[in-house]
């Protein structure tokens, strides 16, 4: 059964309140679905997103739904699903990086090739190990008083006891002060981590690390540039709160120029920025063996994105800095029919076939950028 298709559109998601990170404020969260069909009409969906156009890493909504449609797809018509990995062997012969564009349409031929044979694509990644895994909830409202109304809130409702905080954005040392009034309200039911997004250099790390490692932090998430490889390597020799690259681990290449050189002793783990499924358990190898710490990280992804990742890591030995696969509660509305469960901390790994989500093909419509492109 071969695959005769392969559309993709941009849906712009409203989310149900601004997520503020270093470089931009998500009110409207723009991802790329795939949809890839068979020859009897079955198909196989997926969702990446990147945050902010441009302005957060390498690729934007527009360039990966061009280049699949220029460059990706003449290379997938005619193919056979279960072959995913000869398919995406064949382009990587092709089309040099597009990893974002690379990892949607493999989880999209991933997701049919399993709906194919009526089982969860976790099958085909070796079989899930975990039925739920630990997941963070990001606190990024851009207020003190909020961030941690919204952690007490879902502590109670033993939704999240890991929160990160997003402190990139203006005064470094305030943000750290923001930190540690979130930290004192709820740090002894819960376990609080900063992401920085990039956004200080080496003497502004070293002023504000100290103290967020005094003051209990349980881990610093790309503190310097992703290019600073160098000065991520001494942060990470310095102090004893694990330093997590994020931004700066993308193919599995630079994830193995990581653990070389030890630019960070923990990486953030996504499906987009490495490339796809394939790639990201590969990277995870790599991370293993070089004795880093593992996080499952996400781009903010609804329903369908989340559960394709979600059945992924589920596959992966416990991650030592678990996952933020917190995606489908931040958005206001859903594009599948079933949603991703939360529940005790955990996000709930999903069964059904292929990733266990299926699409609300009006919604797709309703939220599509451009109007009929998967109708
Ligand atoms: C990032 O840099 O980690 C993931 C969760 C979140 O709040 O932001 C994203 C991107
Ligand atoms: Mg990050």
């Amino acid at each position: 059964m071969i695959i005769q298709s392969v559309h993709v559109a941009i849906l712009d998601l409203p989310t149900i309140r601004p997520h503020q990170l270093a470089m931009h404020t998500i009110t409207e969260q723009a991802v790329v679905v795939a949809r890839v069909r068979d020859e009897e009409g079955r198909e196989g969906w997926s969702e990446i997103a990147t945050i902010g156009g441009a302005s957060y890493g390498e690729s934007t909504p527009e360039a990966i739904k061009a280049n699949i449609d220029t460059y990706i797809t003449p290379h997938v018509i005619g193919q056979d699903p279960i072959r995913f990995g000869k398919i995406m062997y064949d382009i990587s012969i092709h089309v040099r990086g597009n990893l974002h564009a690379k990892a949607l349409v493999e989880s999209a031929i991933v997701d049919l090739a399993a709906r194919q044979q009526n089982i969860p694509a976790y099958q085909l990644f070796g079989g899930k190990i975990h039925d739920g895994l630990p997941v963070a909830w990001t606190l990024a409202s851009g207020d003190t008083g909020k961030d941690i109304e919204e952690a007490k809130e879902y502590l109670h409702q033993k939704r999240h006891n890991i929160f990160k905080l997003k402190i990139g954005k203006g005064d470094p040392m305030k943000n750290v002060e923001h930190v540690l009034e979130i930290q004192k309200a709820v740090g002894d039911q819960a376990r609080l981590t900063v992401d920085v997004n990039q956004a200080w250099d080496e003497d502004t790390a070293n002023q504000c690390i100290p103290i967020l490692q005094d003051g209990g932090i349980s881990m610093i998430e790309q503190p310097l540039p992703g290019w600073n490889h160098e000065g991520m390597a001494r942060l990470a020799d310095r102090y004893r709160v694990p330093i997590l690259t994020d931004e700066g681990a993308t193919s599995i290449q630079e994830i193995f120029h990581i653990a070389k050189h030890r630019a960070g002793n923990s990486i953030a783990l996504k499906v987009g920025k490495t490339g796809g499924l394939t790639a990201v358990k590969q990277a995870a190898g790599i991370a293993e063996a070089a004795g880093l710490g593992l996080y499952g990280g996400t781009m903010i992804e609804s329903d369908l994105g989340t559960a394709m990742t979600v059945q992924l890591y589920s596959t992966m030995p416990p991650m030592k800095f678990g996952t933020e696969l917190f995606g489908p509660l931040l958005f206001k509305d859903s594009i599948t029919t079933n949603r991703v469960e939360f529940r005790d901390f955990n996000v709930i790994v999903p069964d059904g076939p292929g990733f266990g989500v299926d699409v609300d093909h009006e919604k797709v419509e309703h939220y599509s950028r451009e109007k009929g492109v998967l109708a």
